[in-house]
């Protein structure tokens, strides 16, 4: 069935919201995180989408406000007014615009919630998701001091979490990691670097391949898929893409190099949640195992995490956790609930599966503008 969605107003909200405790990686601390509100109208119906652009260009070079004008400028004159098809169709419009993957997947997501209400579709079904609950961890902040560090991770042990990701940075890496490694032996446990290194400084990572890590994700920049080739040459451990991978074709590059042995993936970071599956598709017959990345989303992203988590090939615990995790009051009026067995459900509801709290909306809007038709 094709469906043909005639999108009669865009609405952008740019929100800022207080997570639990401030988040510490390798490009900096956030304490309210940031974050653009897509809403795409269409005959009655409304689809959300979260753009996961943050407030500095630290993870990414897009920021809030470099999402906010390409998403007013460019992207909203090519879908207004238009009927658009599904996903192919969106990314062919936005074709043209160069890079701002981020600013895309935004409104790309918005459309799969708009097309899922009106088929009465889960976005799960919609992608071909076969899990209606998915095994995730947690990603912990650099923290104060690796006594600190070893106690927080208790406290997400406690809570049921069986894998963790810490931050790690130079000066604060092979310390910290040992640390919790020593505290608990069999945890499942990775590092992620957030490109903090070179190849030459990661030399001073060796010893983490003696600490039976899951994988150690994004040691080196962005645009060093090569690098990561000829550092992945000296460690038995899996080394994992997060940043580097922009496009399925980054996905092929890493894969036929040898640049790492997993793939983080992000719908955000790729364009899109078709330009996600599309990764998954390329990576799953050749059994290399991708899982799903989070960005601190509101429970708008965390639904299509979980929606995108459920696709088979996602084998490794995702970055998607409890909404407690991040926040004490979200956008969304369902909570996500961490199951005993470390696993949240996938929204069975159609589009996204959720609903958004209005007022607690406007409580976390700094600014809005709404988009019409000519
Ligand atoms: O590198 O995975 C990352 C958050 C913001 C930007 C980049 C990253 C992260 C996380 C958080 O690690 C994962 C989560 O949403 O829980
Ligand atoms: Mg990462």
């Amino acid at each position: 069935m094709r469906t043909l969605m005639k999108i009669d107003r865009m609405t952008l909200t740019h929100l800022s919201m207080p997570l639990v405790a401030p988040f510490e990686t390798s490009f900096g601390v956030t304490k309210d995180r940031e974050c653009v509100l897509v809403t795409v109208s269409s005959e009655g119906l409304v689809g959300y989408g979260e753009c996961v652009a943050e407030r500095d260009p630290g993870y990414s070079y897009e920021t809030t406000g470099t999402a906010w004008h390409v998403l007013k400028d460019f992207i909203a004159p090519v879908i207004l007014g238009e009927e658009i098809a599904e996903a192919a169709d969106f990314q062919r419009r936005v074709e043209r615009i160069r890079g701002h993957h981020l600013a895309k997947a935004g409104v790309e997501m918005a459309l799969w919630d708009l097309r899922g209400k009106r088929e009465g579709r889960s976005l799960r079904e919609l992608l071909g998701g076969e899990r209606d609950r998915v095994e995730v961890g947690v990603s912990v902040g650099l923290q104060a001091s690796p006594e600190t560090l070893v106690e927080r991770v208790g406290k997400y042990l406690d809570q049921g979490y069986g894998r963790i990701k810490i931050k790690i940075k130079p000066g604060r890496d092979v310390g910290d990691t040992s640390a919790v490694r020593k505290a608990f032996p069999h945890l499942r446990l990775q590092v992620d670097a957030n490109s903090a290194y070179t190849l030459e400084t990661a030399s001073s990572l060796a010893p983490l391949d003696d600490l039976s890590l899951l994988l150690i994700e994004q040691p080196l920049n962005e645009d060093d898929i090569w690098d990561h080739h000829k550092l992945q040459e000296r460690f038995h451990t899996p080394l994992c893409l997060d940043e580097s991978i922009l496009t399925p074709r980054h996905a092929r590059y890493a894969i036929e190099m040898g640049a790492c042995k997993i793939i983080n993936i992000k719908a955000g970071r790729v364009g899109g949640l078709s330009q996600a599956a599309a990764i998954h598709d390329l990576c799953h017959p050749l059994g290399f195992p991708v899982w799903c990345g989070g960005m601190l989303e509101t429970g708008i992203g965390r639904a299509s995490n979980l929606a995108l988590a459920s696709l088979p090939g996602f084998t490794l615990p995702g970055d998607i956790s409890a909404s407690d995790r991040y926040y004490k009051d979200d956008i969304t009026m369902e909570r996500f609930q961490l199951n005993p067995d470390s696993t949240i459900d996938v929204p069975a509801a159609p589009g996204l599966g959720v609903t958004v709290d209005p007022l607690a909306l406007e409580r976390f809007t700094l600014t809005r503008l709404d988009l019409d038709t000519g």
